[in-house]
């Protein structure tokens, strides 16, 4: 069929059926928006729970990123510039916390693989001088090449090692008592990979 037959003999019928086909449209389309404005509430309802994770525990940083705070979040930074070739820090930014659940927001920003393992201390030992007497995976007493403290009294651990730039959230419920936070990777521990917690 061409279009010189159509115009010659049945232009009111076209007219007709090209009116039936817009209004076809019009309805169709008014359908597409109705369909697209209800998922848009929808997508609000759904969205806004995560709008204020955490609420009056919920600081935004300078950089707009969202930040957990409060008095049972640690953060923890885990970091090396060299490797095993110098220096080993572990800074928390709190050296007191409230007895019960912790989280422990820990960040590696070292060239290396970090860990943290929470340690109970008992009797007289202190954070800061745990003696080096194991070595392994886990750590067992040795006679000789020490270069891990013992995790006998291990409370809680990231398990598998943080690599370089790695966030990851650790969950602790602490007794009352006194804590060492600390990297047993071998020698991260005597190159400085060491802090206090004191929970009360
Ligand atoms: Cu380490």
């Amino acid at each position: 069929m061409t279009t010189q037959a159509n115009n010659g003999g049945n232009a009111a019928a076209d007219d007709e059926r090209m009116s039936t086909g817009t209004k076809v449209g019009l309805v169709v389309a008014g359908v597409l928006g109705i369909a697209f404005v209800a998922g848009l509430i929808l997508a609000a309802q759904t969205s806004s729970p995560s709008a204020a994770p955490g609420t009056e525990t919920t600081t935004t940083a300078a950089s707009g990123t969202t930040v957990p705070s409060g008095p049972g979040i640690i953060h923890v930074t885990l970091s090396d510039t060299q490797g095993l070739g110098g220096p080993m820090t572990l800074v928390a930014d709190k050296s007191t916390a409230p007895a019960g659940k912790i989280s422990f927001v820990i960040k590696n920003t070292g060239t290396i693989e970090h860990e943290l393992v929470v340690l109970k201390l008992t009797g007289s030992q202190t954070w800061n001088n745990l003696p080096i007497t194991d070595a392994g995976d886990p750590p067992a007493p040795v006679t000789s090449g020490a270069d891990k403290v013992s995790e006998a009294n291990d409370v809680a651990d990231t398990g598998s090692n943080l690599k370089p730039g790695e966030t990851r959230t650790l969950d602790a419920t602490l007794a009352a008592g006194n804590y060492a936070l600390v990297c047993n990777i071998a020698k991260h521990y005597g190159l400085g990979m060491r802090a206090g917690l004191t929970v009360s």
